[in-house]
């Protein structure tokens, strides 16, 4: 079974679902074992790992192959560029930044990591990523260059949306930037959800199991939280996971 197979039998039991984000660059190597492990028991389906800055292979390969030991989810690669690969990952958000003004985001690195994936990542299960920086976006959206969608043009954020199945992406990732004070609001997403018959993920800003049921039940599919895991307790965690999975077994109901 691939990843993606994995992922879309965790919506089928659990209607959303959680994804626990990683930087290896903002934790030492024993956190991030520890806060995988934490992901796990908390109920999170996956960990994704990466970050816009200072990552590199020889640091994923030491982080993943010490969590891999322990951990039994799926380590999914998010990388900010192309040195965000590792072969000790199980599959690879292969992503494009739809909003960027710069081409290197866009196809650029997704070429040059192209010919490393047939010949040496062979591994990973790759799954293609719309990625659409909107609000604030973060340090990814200024990493990206990406011209950033304002909350309020649903209309232009639903257009990408759209684009992105037409272009036959697996999954798509509304973003609104790692710490964002307004994470994406949930009225877009019932809207969305009409529209495009893919699994979208949302992150960005999302701390509370209140906000993270909301926009569970507004219709996203798989939610993302980084920092208030990196930042918090675990029991904060559990209380997040569990929320994601209500808002999504209500959604349904
Ligand atoms: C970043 O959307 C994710 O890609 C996570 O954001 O750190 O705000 O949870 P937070």
């Amino acid at each position: 079974m691939t990843i993606y197979d994995y992922l879309l039998g965790e919506l089928r039991k659990y209607g959303s679902i959680h994804l626990t984000l990683l930087d290896p660059d903002k934790i030492d190597i024993d956190k991030f074992v520890e806060l995988s492990k934490n992901a796990e028991k908390s109920g999170s389906s996956a960990v994704m790992v990466g970050g816009s800055l200072g990552v590199n292979e020889k640091l994923l390969d030491e982080y993943l192959e010490a969590a891999k030991r322990e951990v039994n989810i799926p380590f999914i690669l998010f990388p900010g560029n192309i040195a965000g690969l590792s072969s000790k990952a199980d599959a690879l958000f292969y992503l494009s930044v739809l909003n960027s003004l710069d081409p290197y985001y866009i196809i650029g690195a997704q070429v040059q990591a192209s010919i490393l994936l047939a010949k040496r990542y062979t591994s990973l299960d790759v799954i293609s990523m719309a990625y659409i920086i909107v609000g604030e976006g973060g340090a990814a959206g200024y990493v990206s260059n990406a011209r950033m969608l304002p909350f309020e043009r649903d209309d232009i954020i639903i257009a990408y949306a759209l684009a992105a199945k037409y272009l036959g992406f697996n999954v798509i990732y509304l973003e609104a930037g790692s710490g964002a004070k307004e994470p994406v609001r949930p009225s877009i997403l019932a809207k969305m959800k009409r529209l495009v018959d893919r699994p979208i993920m949302v992150g960005g800003g999302i701390r509370t199991p209140e906000v993270a049921y909301s926009i569970a039940l507004a219709g996203a599919d798989m939610i993302v939280t980084g920092t208030v895991v990196e930042e918090s307790p675990s029991m904060v965690l559990s209380d997040i996971v569990d929320a994601v999975h209500r808002g999504g077994m209500d959604r349904k109901n």
